[in-house]
């Protein structure tokens, strides 16, 4: 049984839908996660939201055994936290960076990553389609 790719999603994304619809669209995160699994038949996914930073790290250790890639939309941690970028340093397979909006269009404080250094690839501004794009990219074979 190949291992599953980790959907891996951080805080406030539990609100899509209704969170700031002008911005974020008004796909909630269920629809997503089931465009995830509708675009990769044959790959078993991992799809999982927590609002708490040590959560968050805590799924990509346990990626390091358990899944082949990791696609993370890490909302506002993005912009703020080390632990989470020190913990995907030790990740071994391919990491695509999702960000439902173009982080760079926006506000000041959206504009540096910590994760994208350590990202195989970024995808910003596609809105839910750019879940799609990434798991099918790591169901695909990108290397990390
Ligand atoms: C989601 C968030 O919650 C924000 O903190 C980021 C990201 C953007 C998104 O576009 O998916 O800035």
């Amino acid at each position: 049984m190949s291992k599953p790719i980790f959907v891996l999603n951080g805080p406030n994304l539990n609100r899509l839908g209704t969170r700031e619809p002008h911005i974020y669209g008004t796909t909630n995160l269920a629809d997503i996660e089931a465009m995830c699994r509708a675009e990769v038949p044959g790959h078993a996914i991992d799809f999982r939201q927590t609002n708490h930073e040590g959560e968050l790290v805590e799924w990509v250790q346990e990626a390091i055994e358990s899944a082949c890639g990791i696609v993370i939309n890490p909302a506002g941690y993005s912009f703020t936290s080390i632990a989470l970028l020190d913990s995907l340093k030790m990740f071994p397979g391919p990491i695509v960076e999702v960000h439902i909006s173009n982080i760079h269009k926006r506000e000041a404080h959206y504009h540096r990553s910590y994760v994208s250094p350590v990202a195989t690839a970024v995808i910003a501004g596609l809105g839910p389609a750019g879940y799609r794009a990434a798991v099918r990219a790591i169901a695909e074979g990108v290397r990390s």
